[in-house]
């Protein structure tokens, strides 16, 4: 289902739209604001979303759809944040920085169709058929990306224009001593130790959901053939990715860019007060979306993984309604 706070949203909506129609995927539309009309988004959530597998919401200014629709489901959100003043930075801050309980996977600013790609990816989970169409979309961007750099050669003309030749370098065989257990669902990667509170908070929260997870430490900088090859050897064994990163965050990128399974990332506070991960783990092109949680919030996303598996899983849906009763033990709690 796809939420917009308002019908001048459907610029960006109709990104996701495209997509949706090209991967052949059904989808609702519909429009209603967190703040003008909160009894009928709440109405909304709550009794017509029980077909649905994943909510992508839309919203601009001080956007509070994702995290109000985030809070009235168990189900997987997706935001957004359009660019309506601010250049959307005020929007995309109050979708990612949601507080512990409350998920959501945020989008660069206007992506409605990277929001679309990860609902797709979401749902291919479960669903063979797509996850080869995704398969087939992603290698279909190498025929494209070498007619669009063939069409601006031509364009240049120039006469000083000179091909490069082509050596083929070896590459050394990569050692296999990170293999996997074979029940592993998840694969938490971060690129170095400094950010183990973190990862300790993701696979706490994950072994309390009773979703098997592994941790790996591959760094996409210093060992990036490392990286690509052991993404390439344990894709088809695991769910999904959780990857952990500060500063440049070129970990998650190189994750994405090597799978069409969801990548949620945790941005890690280390300079500029996290700004720098946030931003660059969030801002990805169309295509290749980054599943992006708040600053250091490693607790929401083992939570968001947990909601992706409860569409499908009861026992898994079961866990994460109890933990999320004993998180709300001291507030009310119906
Ligand atoms: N909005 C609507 N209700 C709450 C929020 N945050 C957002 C809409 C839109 C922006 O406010 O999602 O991006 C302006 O809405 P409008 O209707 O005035 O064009």
């Amino acid at each position: 289902m796809i939420l917009l706070g308002s019908a001048s949203d459907y610029k960006v909506a109709q990104k996701a739209v495209n997509v949706f129609e090209e991967m052949n995927i059904k989808y609702d539309l519909r429009v209603a604001s967190a703040h003008r009309t909160a009894e009928r988004l709440k109405d909304i959530i709550k009794n017509e979303t029980e077909e649905v597998e994943v909510i992508i919401t839309i919203a601009g200014l001080a956007a509070h759809l994702p995290g109000v629709a985030a809070s009235l489901t168990t189900k997987p959100v997706i935001a957004v944040p359009v660019d309506v003043k601010l250049g959307g930075i005020d929007s995309l801050l109050s979708s990612t920085e949601m507080q512990l309980g409350t998920p959501v996977a945020t989008m660069g600013i206007d992506r409605g169709d990277n929001a679309a790609w990860l609902a797709c990816q979401i749902i291919a989970c479960n669903d063979e058929e797509l996850k080869k169409t995704l398969k087939e979309k992603r290698y279909a961007y190498n025929a494209k990306i070498q007619k669009s750099e063939e069409e601006l050669i031509e364009k240049i003309a120039g006469k000083n224009y000179k091909r490069t030749e082509r050596s083929v370098v070896e590459v050394e065989e990569i050692d296999k001593t990170l293999k996997l257990n074979p029940d592993t669902r998840v694969l938490i990667i971060s690129g170095n130790y400094s950010n183990m509170e973190i990862v300790k908070k993701i696979i706490q929260t994950l072994d309390t959901l009773k979703i098997k997870n592994e941790y790996k430490v591959v760094s996409a900088t210093r060992s990036p053939e490392k990286l690509e090859k052991y993404i390439e050897d344990i894709d088809d064994e695991v769910d999904m990715y959780i990857a952990v990163s500060s500063l440049s965050t070129i970990l998650t990128g190189a994750i994405v860019s090597h799978t069409t399974k969801p990548v949620i990332g945790v941005p890690c506070t280390t300079r500029l007060f996290g700004i720098d991960s946030l931003l660059s783990m969030i801002e990805m092109p169309p295509g290749v979306p980054t599943a992006t949680m708040g600053l250091d919030a490693g607790e929401n996303a083992a939570l968001f993984v947990g909601r992706i598996f409860a569409i499908y899983d009861e026992n898994i849906r079961n866990e994460l309604i109890k933990f999320m009763k004993t998180l709300h033990r001291n507030v009310y709690y119906d």
